[in-house]
């Protein structure tokens, strides 16, 4: 028996990008009732199974076709960045707009990038950073930690980080100060590489055109 086809669709399961990104689905007229502890979830009017995971495995799950479709930052994408020919970004969300920036701690007076020359940068975006800090053809240590990354300096780890800010509330509740931006980014809706079965691109089609009518709003 042929079951029909089902789209899947990878969406941040807890996190600065789960609201928004359900909202979207929402108001593109998908129904569905994610419980709290549910890794997937079915929209109920349209062929489309939600799957709710952590920001950082989307790409994989994107480019190995475990799902169609997914969103996620463009930050976590370009991170990931030997993935990109596994998958196309489809297009820009215009939530979760957040950049990568180098900070330091606001005692330090900036002049220059190249004041970091040789210096430690803490961040949770190595290869990002050290992709930057080739094209200024400069050498510094990345220093890579998970999380926490503002408490670095404070701790001697390191003289700068680079980190994601959005309204710069969490640099200065730290004493650092923003000085340069590497990357700005937002989350974005992307397409799994692999080829999709003609019916599954009549349904992202249909999907695509409901979400560009919210977009326009
Ligand atoms: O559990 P999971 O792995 O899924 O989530 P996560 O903790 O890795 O990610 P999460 O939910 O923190 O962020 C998901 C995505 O939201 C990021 O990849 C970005 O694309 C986007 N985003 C937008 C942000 C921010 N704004 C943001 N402000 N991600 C993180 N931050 C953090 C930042 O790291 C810093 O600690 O918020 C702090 C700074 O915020 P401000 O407002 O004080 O400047
Ligand atoms: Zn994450």
């Amino acid at each position: 028996m042929q079951t029909n086809p089902r789209l899947t669709l990878a969406i941040q399961r807890k996190g600065r990008l789960s609201d928004s990104s359900l909202s979207l689905l929402a108001r593109s007229g998908l129904r569905f009732e994610p419980t709290d502890n549910a890794l997937i979830c079915s929209a109920q009017n349209f062929p489309v199974d939600i799957l709710l995971v952590r920001d950082d495995d989307i790409p994989t799950f994107v480019k190995d076709g475990v799902s169609d479709l997914g969103i996620v930052g463009e930050n976590v994408l370009q991170e990931q960045a030997e993935y990109t020919h596994d998958f196309e970004k489809v297009k820009s969300l215009g939530f979760g707009q957040c950049r990568l920036s180098i900070a330091l701690p606001t005692e330090i007076p900036f002049t220059d990038i190249q004041q970091l020359q040789n210096k430690r940068i803490a961040t949770s975006y190595p290869k990002i950073l050290r992709q930057f800090l080739l094209s200024q053809q400069m050498d510094a240590k990345v220093i890579s930690i998970s999380g926490s990354v503002e408490i670095a300096p404070r701790l001697n780890m390191a003289e700068a980080i680079c980190d994601l800010v959005a309204t710069g509330k969490t640099l200065a509740e730290n004493n650092l100060k923003e000085v340069f931006t590497i990357l700005e980014s937002q989350a974005a809706l992307v397409k799994t590489s692999k080829v999709l079965s003609t019916q599954k691109k009549h349904i992202l089609n249909d999907l695509l055109q409901r979400l560009d009518g919210v977009l326009a709003c």
